[in-house]
Formats: structure tokens, sequence, C-alpha cells
């Protein structure tokens, strides 16, 4: 029989993808049984060209599921995970709950699809999407000239924050609309914004906000410590130096990401194009003379990372410079899962 698939949180910004990518994807799974909230059981939800209800999240829910997917609030793994797991599913969770926990492995299938056997605590983490989609372009160039060293600033469109950043912005951008002058006075847009901040601590519209995350160490937010993170695990480069600035930007899906990368060898702009074109995942778009350049307007609802704008840095001929963009819902979230849920069912053979 084909394996049995749960998403939890079917009902969210990253589930609604979810659902709408396995409408599009090769079929692999037999039952797909959708669970969220309280709030939201018995909705209807259109899932593989099925009309699906929503049931309860309960542990009996995860009797008989080969792949639990988890599109919930860090809270909400950390609590449900283990109960799927425990009930014999194996969990592949896009939350920040276990992403940092050296039992739970961070999959990339591009990158590292060797890493989903090892899974103590049958629980595999989603990268964030602010990592998944830089580092999809950035595998490939470690490859040809070996990595040392990453220095980016993120621009994250207001969907990385869920359905209530989605809502924020669309407000505030209501408020301002018609509105030509405001913008060209210290506190303007603050005021026409008003208290409608939704989950970011300043206006997005007509805004930049160097701020993802919560506050952590020594001036760091946790978004940017995540990045530095997850991209030495990604790439089994454990001392590689990372520097992020991560900004939120009026943007509602497409994180793009500025990268400074600094290799062992000598690079060349060219050489690095052949690897990005041959390599899985990812849309060479590198043509700015005909404005052609990796942007979300593009992007979005796209699976690859669209790279471009790619230049050896004229200081360091070991250095490259360039852009990514990728849908923040897809790479970054939904199709990472499907694609790791896919891969657990059909694994690849063991190296
Ligand atoms: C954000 N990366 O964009 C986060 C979500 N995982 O807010």
């Amino acid at each position: 029989p084909q394996p049995t698939l749960a998403v939890v949180g079917a009902t969210g910004a990253v589930g609604t993808v979810l659902c709408d990518l396995l409408s599009s994807r090769r079929n692999v799974w037999g039952e797909i049984r959708l669970l969220a909230s309280a709030r939201s059981v018995g909705r209807q939800v259109r899932c593989r060209g099925e009309e699906l209800t929503v049931g309860a999240l309960t542990p009996e829910a995860f009797d008989g599921v080969d792949v639990a997917v988890f599109d919930v609030p860090d809270e909400v793994s950390a609590h449900w995970a283990p109960v799927a797991a425990e009930r014999g599913a194996v969990v592949v969770d896009n939350s920040a709950a276990f992403r940092a926990d050296r039992d739970v492995p961070l999959v990339v299938p591009e990158i590292n699809p060797e890493q989903v056997h090892h899974r103590p605590r049958g629980i595999i983490a989603n990268a964030s999407c602010t990592t998944l989609t830089m580092i999809v372009a950035i595998a490939p160039l470690h490859r040809e000239y070996g990595l040392r060293e990453l220095v980016l600033a993120s621009y994250q469109a207001v969907s990385g924050a869920g359905q209530a950043g989605v809502d924020a912005l669309h407000l505030q951008l209501g408020k301002i609309a018609g509105d030509r002058v405001l913008g060209s006075r210290p506190g303007d847009v603050r005021q026409a914004v008003g208290d409608e901040l939704g989950p970011f601590p300043a206006p997005l519209a007509l805004n930049v906000v160097p701020w993802a995350g919560s506050p952590a160490e020594q001036g760091w937010s946790s978004e940017e410590l995540t990045v530095r993170n997850e991209s030495r695990r990604i790439l089994g480069l454990p001392d590689l130096k990372v520097s992020a600035t991560c900004v939120r930007v009026p943007v509602v899906t497409g994180h793009s990401v500025a990268v400074h990368a600094v290799f062992a060898t000598e690079v060349d702009a060219e050489g690095a194009r052949e690897a990005l074109r041959n390599a899985p995942g990812v849309i060479l778009v590198d043509d700015p003379a005909a404005g052609e350049f990796p942007m979300p307007i593009d992007a979005v609802g796209t699976d690859p990372s669209w790279v471009g704008r790619i230049r050896r840095a004229v200081d360091d001929p070991r250095a490259l410079d360039l852009f990514v963009t990728g849908d923040n819902l897809r790479k970054g979230a939904a199709l990472n899962t499907a694609q790791i849920a896919e891969l657990v069912v059909n694994p690849r053979p063991r190296p």
C-alpha cells in the first residue's frame, strides 16, 4: 500500500502552500490526513485534487501515519512532534523547535539527502527559509571552490512571519495609499500606520526593518544566528565563518539574500555561473544589461532559488558577490518539507 501522509497545520500559511504543492508533485501518497488546531477542525481544504476535512490534533490521529509534516508554531511542534514519532510516524518539522538538536538532521535534499537516515528521534527538521533560499545556490559553489566565509544581508518577505505578517503589510499599505507626501518627514509613516504593526517591531510599508526573529546574545537576532548555525550544519562545515544581517522588507513573498562568499581558491564569475547552471534547485538569471536579475515578484510561486548578479570581488580574487531570491513558502518551507517527506518513503541508497 502507498504510505500515509499527515499534514499538521494544514490551514496555515505554509500548510496551504503544501496542500497546493501536493496537487502538482508526483503522487507518492496513499491517504493524506489533514490536522489542525481546534478552531480549524471541520474545515474543507482542497489537497491533491480532493476535498479533505481537517481533523483534530490528537495522539490517535497519528496511528497508521508513515510521515507527518508539521507546519505549526514552535511550541506546538515541541509538544506534538514527539507524540507523532512515538506513534510510529517519521516527523518532518518546519518549526525552529528541533533545528539545533544534534539528534535531528537538517536535510536539504539537493545537498545532504543521506542525512534522512540519521534520525534517532524519528524527527527531521526543515531549515529556516532564509538559509534554504541561499544554501541551494551556495552548495554548488562550495563544491567547486571550497567555502571559507559568508557575509550576507537578507531582504525577508513578510510571509516569513506567517499570515499575520501578510495581513499587517496589506493593512498598512491600505492606510498609506494615495498620500503622495508620506515618507518625506520623520515619523509621518509611523503616524499613518499607527499601532497596526502585526508581528513586526516597526512599520513595513515604505520602510525596511533591520530585524527578524528574537533577541539573541551580543546584539544578534535569533534569525542571524540561525542562518549561521544552519549553514554550517547543512554544508558540514563546523568552522565556517558567517556574518548575517537579517532585514524585513515590504515584500509579500520571496526572501532575497545578498551574499559575499569567500573561498579557498581563486574564483571566476563564468565558472561560478557554469556550476550554478548545472545545479539542482537553482535557476540562473544573470543578465543585468537586459534587466534580468533575481527578484521576488518573479520568483514567487516558483520552486528554484533564482541566482544572479554574480561578480568576482574587485578586491579579493577568492571571493564572489551574488544575489539570491527564492519563494520562502515553497523552497523555504513547504517544498523542502515535501521533498524530505518523499525522500523518507523513497530513500536514495545509503552512501
Ligand atoms: C522569517 N525566517 O522570515 C523566518 C521564518 N522562518 O521570519
